[in-house]
Order: structure tokens, then sequence, then C-alpha cells
């Protein structure tokens, strides 16, 4: 078949999903590269065309909608909206992380939740994939707002999970503090102490390494994408976006292996340090970002560098592109800077970080691109080994958990190669990403029927 018809083949999948979901430009987004890839393979494979595996997989099994409503300190009554998209139980319970950004929507939601689905099955673990979250914002609130914001959040979502049915995890704006909350709410309304979340306190059933699984993990498909061309870590320049969870120990395992990170940022501005931010002054990131809470831009009075409010890190020249903040924070212009000013390598540590017109300047210049569902899947992927633990009521060692996680993401990247290896020998991570995710869920569904 010619790519004229499968264009239009895609363009007609793409008018009936803007059709059923309008408004949602995100998930439009998320599902149009999806498909880009995958309906020359369906053709080729009409099993799952007949079967129309595809569209069902576009269409959440079940979307879950509710009030949140709370009191902040000043006894003033607060409604934010609460969500949970259970996009995918084909190959096991629901699994996928909750975001509270005041930008969260459905849209943002589902698109998270789509890419979810193919990425939890790159893992090899048996995880279904869902997301949820809230417009609430905990920037600027205090412990006891977002306890009780939290609260009111699992009062309702706990009726709807389980650790055999829908396991949530953190992802932007939820980290240790807030799935404590919400697991101490969980655990005293069913009266259950399980696996229902992960990215617990190590104390009570989290994973060792789990925090650091996300940034790491990236950092181990990056590594295994340079090894394709004879190149590793030692001595690169790396430009890091965010300062959160994921960019934090993305940074931290670059400088193991002996790059240097020369920029982070948040959603104010970025940093640009070309001393590298070494251990000392990750360790002191770290303080500002969990325990301060405070801005990025405060590096530069304590570090030196330089401040460039309102800016994004892509200016910057670099070896290597760590995108760790948000969805599309790299659009073409970023790309085609990155790419004039020698960047070989992006490692997607964010979900969807770059547009799809930056993912086409990558492509056609041949860099090492790696999509998120493939480079950031360590997080999901050691949350899999927390609900491994937590069923056999076992805490493995740091060594073994990190082991693991280093094996997934080599097999993720072998996968990848297996899939997206084109003609001329240059790795297509997205078609292989797409491809190698879709495989294993599309024939569960065939063997479960219509479903
Ligand atoms: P955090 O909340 O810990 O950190 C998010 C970081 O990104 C902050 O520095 C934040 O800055 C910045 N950021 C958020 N929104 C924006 C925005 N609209 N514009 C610019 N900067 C922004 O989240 P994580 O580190 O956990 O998540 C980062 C990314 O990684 C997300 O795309 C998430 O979906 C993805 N991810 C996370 C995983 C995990 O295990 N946590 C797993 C896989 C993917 P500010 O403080 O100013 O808001
Ligand atoms: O986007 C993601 O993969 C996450 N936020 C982590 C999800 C999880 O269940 O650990």
């Amino acid at each position: 078949m010619s790519n004229n018809v499968y264009q239009q083949l895609v363009d007609d999948f793409m008018a009936r999903v803007k059709a059923k979901n309008p408004g949602e430009a995100e998930f439009h987004q998320a599902v149009q590269e999806v498909v880009e890839s995958l309906i020359p393979y369906v053709e080729e494979n009409p099993q799952y065309k007949h079967a129309k595996v595809l569209e069902r997989m576009t269409e959440p099994e079940r979307v879950i909608l509710f009030r949140v409503p709370w009191m902040d300190d000043k006894g003033e009554i607060q409604i934010n909206k609460g969500y949970r998209i259970e996009m995918s139980s084909a190959i096991g319970p629901y699994k996928g992380g909750l975001r509270f950004h005041p930008t969260v929507n459905l849209g943002i939601l589902k698109f998270l939740a789509y890419e979810q689905v193919l990425k939890n099955s790159l893992t090899t673990l048996p995880m279904g994939g869902g997301k949820g979250g809230s417009d609430f914002d905990p920037k600027g609130k205090s412990d006891n707002e977002v306890m009780r914001f939290c609260q009111s959040f699992m009062t309702e979502l706990q009726r709807h999970i389980g650790p055999n049915t829908d396991v949530p995890a953190g992802d932007i704006g939820v980290g240790g503090r807030e799935i404590g909350f919400m697991f101490g709410q969980y655990k005293r309304l069913r009266n259950e102490f399980t696996g229902v979340l992960t990215g617990k306190g190590l104390e009570w059933g989290g994973s060792l390494i789990r925090p650091e699984a996300t940034g790491y993990g990236n950092v181990y498909f990056a590594q295994e994408m340079l090894k394709t061309r004879g190149l590793d870590f030692a001595g690169k320049i790396v430009a890091i976006s965010g300062s959160g969870n994921v960019a934090q120990y993305a940074t931290e395992k670059v400088n193991m292996l002996g790059g240097k990170v020369v920029t982070l940022s948040d959603s104010n501005g970025t940093i640009y340090d070309p001393q590298g931010i070494d251990a000392e002054k990750l360790a002191w990131i770290l303080w500002l970002k969990n325990v301060k809470r405070g801005r990025i831009k405060e590096y530069v009075d304590k570090w030196g560098g330089e401040y460039f409010h309102d800016q994004r890190p892509w200016n910057v020249k670099c070896d290597v592109a760590l995108p760790c903040a948000t969805q599309n924070e790299i659009n073409k212009e970023d790309a085609i800077t990155l790419v004039k000013n020698g960047c070989y390598c992006v490692s997607e540590g964010a979900n969807m970080p770059s547009t799809p017109e930056a993912v086409e300047v990558f492509i056609e210049a041949k860099i090492l691109y790696g999509p998120g569902k493939a480079a950031n899947a360590g997080g999901v992927a050691t949350s899999g080994l927390e609900m491994s633990q937590n069923s056999m009521r076992l805490n493995w060692t740091r060594e073994r958990v990190d082991q693991e996680l280093h094996t997934i993401m080599v097999n993720i990247h072998n996968t990848c190669q297996k899939y997206g290896t084109e003609p001329d020998g240059f790795i297509n991570y997205v078609k292989g990403a797409n491809i190698g995710g879709f495989v294993k869920v599309a024939d569960s569904m065939l063997a479960q029927g219509l479903v």
C-alpha cells in the first residue's frame, strides 16, 4: 500500500477521533502519533483491523469524574475537579499516575492514559493503563491544605480503585507527601493495608529506587541509544528541563556516568551553570524543591551561573537533551536550535514533551530520539516492582531493584530496535515503541473477546 493510502486512513481515523472527542487537543496529538505508526502495521495484520482493536483502544474503558470539596486554612470552601481515566485493563489492573496541576483537564489526562497503556506494555510487566488527577494546585498551599485536599480526593476515588483493580501513583504535583496523605485516607476508609498506590514511603510498603526510577531509567535508555553509535555519557554536556522528581534523578544518574548537566528549569525560567550541577549542588536543589518548595532561580544566588526568565533550556549548546518537565515543551523552533547546536540525542523523561513538528525535525535529522513512552517507562516499571514486593510482602534491596530497572530499560530499547529499525539502519524509536507496545495489548484484546 502506498504512503498516500496510509495517510488517508490516518486522516479518516483522526477525523472520527476528533468528532467523538471535541476540544481535547493533547489527546488528539497523542493518538495521531500512535496511529501514524500503527495503521501500516494493522493493515499488514488484518486480524487487528477486523476486530477494530485500534478503535477500541482509543475509547477509555471507563472515565470517572467527581467533585472534590475541601476547606482552606482561612475556612473558605474550595471546589476542585477529580478524574480517573481507566483506559485499558487488557494486560493487567489499570496503572498510572495522578497529576495535580491547574492545567489538568479531561483531554490532558486522556492523552496521558493513552500513552500509559503502550508504555506499561513495553515494560513487559502485567499492568493496564490509567491516569488521573485534579486541577488542584499544590503550589503555595500549606501541608494541612494539601492533606485536606488529598483526603477529600481519596474519599471519592477509593470506591473505584484497589490493588487488583486500579493502582495510582505520582506525577506532576504528586510526590511522597501526597501519596502518604492519600494512602492514609484509603486505609481509614477501607480498613485495608494493601498496595493500592505506588510511590509509598519505605517504612510503609514503598520500594527502594522508586523515587529515582524515572530519571535513572531515562538515562539508562539514553545510554542504550548512545551505545548504538559507539558513544556514552562520559564528558557529554547535558541540558535538562524541569527540576522536579524526574529531572532531579536524571541529573544524579548523568553525574554518576560522568556527564555534565548544565541546565534545569521550572515554569518560571531556566538556570544555566556551565560548571555543571554536581552532587553537592544537586543535594541543595533537592532541599530547595522538595523541602523549601522554592523556585529554581534561587540557584544562581547560591551557586552562580545565569538565570533566563521565562525561557526553556533549548538554546543552550548540548550533546544530549533530557526534557523532564511537561508536554509540548519543545516546539519546532527549539528542535531546530537543538539540532543546529549539535545535539544528537533527545531522551524524553516527560510525557509528550516534543510537539509533532519537533519530533519531525528530530526524525528527519536522524538523531537519537527516544519518545517518552519508552524512555520514561522506568518509573511505572518500578511501580510494577513495588506491586510485586507488596504482593509478596517482601522488600528487595536497592541493588536488586536498580538491576531490574536497568534490565527493563535495556529490553525496552531492544524492543524499539526490533520494531523500529528502518531499511537504512536508522532506528525510528517512535515507530518501535508504538508497535512494540501495541502487540501484547492487541493480542490480549483479541483473546478476551469483544471487550
Ligand atoms: P514534578 O511535579 O516533580 O516536577 C515537575 C517539574 O516540571 C517542575 O520543575 C515544574 O515546575 C515543571 N513544570 C510543570 N509544569 C510545567 C509547565 N506547564 N511549564 C514549565 N514547567 C513545568 O513532576 P515529575 O518530575 O514527576 O514529572 C515531570 C514529567 O515527567 C511529567 O511530564 C510527568 O508526566 C513525567 N513522568 C513522571 C513520572 C514519575 O514517576 N514521576 C514517570 C514518567 C513520566 P514548577 O515547579 O514551576 O511547576
Ligand atoms: O507517567 C508515568 O508513567 C507516571 N507518572 C508513573 C506512573 C506509575 O504508576 O508509576
